[in-house]
């Protein structure tokens, strides 16, 4: 029987991953964590207030509830990580370091850790970004994503972790708000959106990225975790890409619906970032290797994304 540890739990995407494993291996078998309370798991969710960092505790649990699957979340994003590099640095890296050794030194213990498309930098090609090519990230972030997945890659050629990894593009979902990344305005386009009608973008009008619905991101974890072993090739972390959009091109996907929402513009730092990043991603190991295919397309989101929120912000009034 299978059991769960989560770290960063209750960021934008553990508030999904933990009810989608829960019905999965069942409530009981989850064990969620991060490092404060208070987020919007049900009541029934096992959650524990735990430091990412904290080796010998994670330790402790893992053993304590014979632990077999870790999904390692706790992470600074992209424009947060810029305003405290050596924070950014020391979180991503040593908690990723002290779960890689903690799996080491136990067997059958199966290990999910995001990777992201701040991998790559402004001498990637940026155009169907293929799985193997030219990575100088620009941001700590991207840097530290970087090196985690060489560690990965280490750990499984030098000690047979079984360590399994998506870079994932920028996730939008309706269930929690983002956490300080440079795509986060793709998920708060849709509550301003519903809220005001209009929104004032910090990444400028053509800026295309590539993007994923929340319920593909699941799905896509899911299938990864739940592959045959034989069948992962890639062992540092997989390209996958839902679809690519700009913020022009989500205003006009919602306009289709809210006729009067107005989008304007004030790039900051975070263009910066985004300007480093590709426009579309090749993600055809995963399709390949574990079968990977995406469901949602830009308006197919807006319309899920719109007709869920719309009740959610009704009931916060
Ligand atoms: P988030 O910022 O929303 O959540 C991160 C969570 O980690 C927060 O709940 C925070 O409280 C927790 N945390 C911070 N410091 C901690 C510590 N020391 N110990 C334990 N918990 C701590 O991020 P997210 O969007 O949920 O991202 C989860 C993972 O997915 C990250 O590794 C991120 O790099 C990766 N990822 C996310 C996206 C995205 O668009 N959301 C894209 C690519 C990769
Ligand atoms: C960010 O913008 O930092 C994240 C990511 C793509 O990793 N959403």
């Amino acid at each position: 029987m299978d059991r769960i540890l989560i770290t960063g739990a209750l960021g934008q995407l553990g508030t999904e991953l933990v009810p989608a494993l829960q019905e999965v291996y069942g409530t009981d078998q989850v064990i969620a964590t991060d490092i404060h309370n208070g987020g919007q798991l049900s009541e029934n969710t096992r959650f524990v207030v735990l430091d990412a960092m904290d080796a010998k505790t994670i330790t402790q649990i893992v053993d304590r509830e014979k632990i077999t699957q870790i999904y390692h979340l706790a992470a600074i994003l992209s424009a947060r990580g810029e305003q405290n590099p050596h924070h950014a640095w020391e979180l991503n890296m040593t908690s990723l370091l002290n779960i890689l050794e903690l799996c080491r030194n136990r067997s059958g213990i199966k290990l999910f850790w995001p990777s992201s498309i701040g991998v790559f930098g402004e001498d990637t090609p940026r155009f169907n970004t293929p799985q193997y090519t030219v990575m100088n990230p620009t941001t700590v972030y991207g840097i530290s994503k970087l090196a985690g997945e060489k560690w990965c890659t280490y750990y499984y050629k030098k000690h047979k972790v079984d360590v399994r990894s998506i870079r994932y593009p920028g996730l939008i979902g309706y269930r929690s708000l983002p956490g300080g990344g440079t795509t986060d305005y793709a998920v708060d386009i849709y509550y301003k959106a519903l809220e005001e009608e209009r929104f004032n973008c910090f990444l400028a009008p053509e800026t295309k990225l590539p993007m994923m619905y929340m319920p593909d991101a699941i799905r896509a974890t899911l299938e990864l975790m739940q592959a045959e072993e034989s069948k992962i090739r890639v062992r540092s972390s997989y390209n996958v890409s839902g679809m690519s959009f700009s913020p022009a091109e989500v205003a006009a996907s919602i306009q289709k619906h809210i006729p009067d929402f107005s989008i304007s513009y004030q790039p900051d730092y975070r263009q910066g970032i985004a300007n480093s990043w590709p426009d579309s991603i090749d993600e055809s190991y995963a399709r390949d290797d574990w079968g990977w295919r995406q469901a949602y397309d830009l308006d197919s989101m807006t319309a899920d994304m719109l007709e869920n929120l719309r009740p959610r912000l009704a009931r916060a009034i």
